[in-house]
């Protein structure tokens, strides 16, 4: 300091002669600039400092720079070390994230590090906006979560939600649309949007999606409806099951709210998940060309459906098709084997269900009235037709979503990581007797072939069965 003060603060050459000094005059000089300068304002930084040092240095990556536009006294030199914190801890926890996810995901990686949504599961000091690792440069795809829900299953619906943003959304913000036959309350809509700053949309369902069409005998209707109810088979008397079942086979992706979207997760009102999902499935559905992925496969109470195959069949001759997966859902000793994606949980293509084939594969059993006078679920119609237009490798089973509905669960077992679990009393039905996973598993990847023809042969792997039956 003594030698400053004699020959002033821009003659270190001389000052490092007069020291008869070992160091560089550099060294000295980032001495008495950085440490010893009387001038050097030592007292703590404010956060109105730091904010602003933080915006200007991501803006110039420039100390000097930074300290002249900030007219400072400061050694600028704290904050960038404090930057250089801060994304190393960004980083190694991007780095953990990607690792972990890698190891226990089924065959997809996380998002990438610079698409992380840092603030929902970080301090808010990785929040800062020196870098962009902002939640708004999430590429998120043209999807939707979609619910059909009534009024009165608010509580249901609330916990489910919860699970479902814990697990998911809240990192990926995708929007909401919910739909009702009825006007949702004031109370429904005030309670759902508590819990998610997503984007939520309220529809109704138009009545002519949801009303018996002209050409059913509504007489034969209530008298089947009634016999179902006698038979005690499941939701046989309900008529507003039907309708929700024929709302989800041929209508719901032609609702106008859905109309900006390609793909849709479907979500119901008490289904509980139990695995944190840290990557995107809907990008992993477009990049890898999926049509339509499941998690839970099961047989179906055949009671329900007494002509929905051979319907399919039918239709399956007076289009031509040619098929490689429909064989999954057939018996080896011919007819259905009542399997089926249960399609309380879906994600899937928009696409899918409006392309022409599948909207004259709904219209021909529409015409048939027997979403009325039998009760053919939703999860059926699409199973099948994913038979009759999808390859296996467009179907995906999303093995790493831990679900659960009414008593049914597909647990996944993470071991040491413990994204997953399932409750202590809810078993794993995969491996259940009545679920089809094992088949669906051991069914080949390329399927079979089972062509059809106009005049009823079907084309078996090469080998014509005809059936007059189906001759047209
Ligand atoms: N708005 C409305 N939603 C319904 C109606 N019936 C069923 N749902 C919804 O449709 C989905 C399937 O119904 P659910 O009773 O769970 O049938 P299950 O899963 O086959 O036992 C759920 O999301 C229900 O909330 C109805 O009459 N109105
Ligand atoms: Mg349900």
């Amino acid at each position: 300091m003594r030698y400053v003060h004699l020959y002033g603060h821009d003659a270190f050459a001389k000052i490092k002669q007069a020291m008869n000094s070992p160091r560089t005059t550099a060294q000295l000089k980032n001495r008495y600039v950085h440490h010893l300068d009387p001038k050097l304002d030592k007292s703590p930084w404010t956060e109105e400092e730091e904010a602003e040092f933080f915006r200007l240095y991501s803006e110039t990556q420039d100390l000097e720079k930074v300290q002249r536009m900030m007219n400072s006294r400061r050694k600028m030199k704290r904050g960038y070390t404090y930057v250089v914190t801060l994304l190393s801890i960004c980083l190694i926890y991007a780095g953990s994230l990607y690792f972990v996810s890698k190891t226990t995901t089924a065959s997809y990686p996380v998002l990438e590090k610079d698409e992380i949504i840092i603030e929902d599961t970080l301090s808010e000091s990785c929040t800062i906006n020196y870098t962009t690792m902002e939640p708004d440069v999430i590429k998120r795809e043209k999807a939707v979560i979609v619910i059909l829900v009534r009024n009165n299953e608010l509580n249901p619906m609330r916990r489910t939600l919860r699970e479902f943003e814990d697990r998911f959304n809240r990192k990926f913000n995708y929007p909401y649309v919910f739909l009702n036959d009825e006007p949702f309350s004031d109370e429904f809509k005030q309670s759902i949007s508590a819990l998610t700053k997503a984007e939520i949309e309220f529809g109704l369902v138009p009545q002519a999606m949801w009303s018996v069409p002209g050409h059913v005998n509504e007489t034969l209707m209530h008298h089947q409806l009634d016999d179902y109810a006698s038979r005690h088979v499941m939701y046989g008397g309900s008529l507003s099951y039907r309708h929700m079942c024929r709302f989800n086979s041929g209508f719901f992706y032609r609702h106008p709210l859905l109309e900006k979207y390609d793909y849709y997760w479907r979500v119901e009102p008490g289904v509980h998940f139990y695995c944190d999902l840290d990557y995107d499935p809907f990008r992993f559905m477009k990049e890898n060309g999926k049509e339509y992925g499941f998690t839970i496969t099961l047989k179906e109470i055949p009671e329900t459906i007494p002509t929905l195959w051979e319907h399919t069949l039918k239709f399956a001759h007076e289009k031509q098709l040619n098929t490689t997966l429909l064989r999954f859902f057939g018996s080896p000793e011919g007819g259905y084997n009542l399997c089926h994606y249960w399609s309380n949980f879906e994600i899937a293509s928009l696409n899918l269900w409006r392309d022409p084939r599948y909207q004259d594969y709904f219209d021909y059993l529409d015409s048939t009235g027997n979403f009325f006078y039998e009760r053919w679920g939703d999860a059926i119609v699409h199973s099948l037709a994913a038979g009759l237009f999808l390859n296996k490798t467009q179907v995906h089973f999303f093995e790493d979503i831990g679900y659960k509905h009414d008593n049914f669960a597909h647990c996944v077992n993470d071991g040491i990581f413990g994204k997953c679990m399932c409750p202590e009393d809810v078993g794993n039905f995969d491996e259940m007797f009545g679920s089809c996973l094992s088949d669906w598993k051991s069914f080949r990847t390329e399927g079979l072939q089972w062509d059809f023809r106009k005049n009823g042969d079907q084309i078996v792997e090469g080998r014509a069965i005809h059936n007059k039956k189906f001759a047209l």
